[in-house]
């Protein structure tokens, strides 16, 4: 039986963190037992918000290292670099003169982002949801891993795989584009940040104790936790509405410990935060070190990063040019001859 492909990717926009992890990685790690799994590092995406050209290709490698520290395996696996797969930017284009800019005005990420911005809104930031269309639908995908957040940009592709180039363009009736469904990720995964629990944990957000990302020494894990929002109640609790700073972090704590939620509010219903956050900080140390020694062993040896990227850049470039090949045709672009 053929095995359902599944594509993701994280963009190389700073130090991944516990969200990117239990909310994207962890589930690609599993993943890539039982689907054919393409993951890429999408730093095309992450030059769609002003970014600093000396951090970017640190960054990717970086991000690529903490993907195999993770457990992502290329023996299992397809991992590689968006922009070195020319083929995104080439169907990103196709989609573009074939999608309507009402479309794009409706996207709600984009409009959090541009406000954030004012004048300084770039047309790849506007674009940013075609692009995303475009890494899924070069790789024939069935599944996409998707939070909340990114159910409308799935939503988008799929609308313009059918509506824009397999109805307008169908030829011998086969579609030119597969239509991806969306993945579902479990309830529990999204991870707010830990200076305001109705945010999520980011990337860019400018105060760096509002993450713990996945490369912080113990040190920095114990300070960020101490320094992380509480309240004032007495005991610990899950779910209650005007405490999210408290769900947050007991929900983390869950995650790090490997403890059911029942089990995490048995534990500490009656903990004050003095007592919690050193336990908590213990917990997420003891996950996070194994994967910081791998890191530390993968990034010593970057010429092993690079082979890995260019056997997924071979595995990946094979499908992404048949589909953009297929789209061209049904464009009617002038086929090259041999
Ligand atoms: N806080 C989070 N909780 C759960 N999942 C999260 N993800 C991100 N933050 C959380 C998941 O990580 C994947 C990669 O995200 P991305 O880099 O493409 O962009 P993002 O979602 O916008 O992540 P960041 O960290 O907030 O980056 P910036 O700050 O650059 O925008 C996605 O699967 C996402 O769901």
């Amino acid at each position: 039986m053929t095995r359902k492909r599944v594509f993701s990717g994280v963009q190389p926009t700073g130090d991944l963190h516990l969200g990117n992890w239990l909310g994207a990685i962890k589930n690609w790690v599993d993943l890539q037992k039982t689907h054919e799994t393409f993951v890429c590092v999408v730093d095309l995406h992450a030059i769609t918000v002003p970014h600093k050209p000396e951090l970017i290709a640190k960054n990717t490698i970086s991000t690529a290292a903490q993907y195999l520290a993770c457990g992502m395996d290329p023996k299992l696996c397809t991992i590689f670099i968006q922009s070195q797969i020319a083929a995104h930017s080439e169907l990103c284009w196709l989609l573009n003169c074939v999608t309507p800019l009402n479309w794009m005005e409706r996207m709600i990420q984009f409009k959090e982002k541009a406000i954030k911005q004012g004048d300084n809104v770039s047309v790849g930031l506007l674009d940013y949801p075609i692009l995303m269309a475009a890494d899924i639908l070069l790789y024939d995908t069935d599944l996409v891993p998707v939070g909340e957040d990114q159910k409308q940009h799935l939503e988008l592709a799929r609308d313009i795989a059918q509506q824009r180039i397999n109805s307008t363009f169908l030829t011998k009736n086969e579609p030119i584009l597969k239509l991806p469904e969306p993945l579902i990720i479990k309830e529990g995964a999204k991870i707010m940040s830990l200076i305001d629990g109705n945010k999520k944990m980011s990337k860019s957000d400018p105060n760096d104790g509002s993450r713990i990302c996945l490369l912080d020494p113990p040190e920095l894990i114990t300070k960020k936790i101490k320094r992380a929002k509480t309240d004032s109640f007495v005991g610990l609790e899950f779910d209650n509405p005007v405490r999210p700073e408290a769900n947050n972090l007991l929900n983390l704590y869950s995650l790090m410990s490997g403890s059911s939620k029942e089990s995490v509010l048995e534990e500490c219903i009656e903990m004050g935060w003095g007592v919690f956050k050193p336990i908590l900080a213990e917990a997420t140390i003891s996950k996070l070190e194994p994967i910081q020694i791998r890191y530390k062993e993968l990034i010593k040896n970057p010429e092993e990063i690079n082979r890995i990227l260019k056997e997924g850049k071979t595995q990946a470039q094979e499908v992404a040019q048949a589909t953009l090949q297929r789209v061209k045709l049904a464009l009617g672009l002038l086929q090259e001859m041999d």
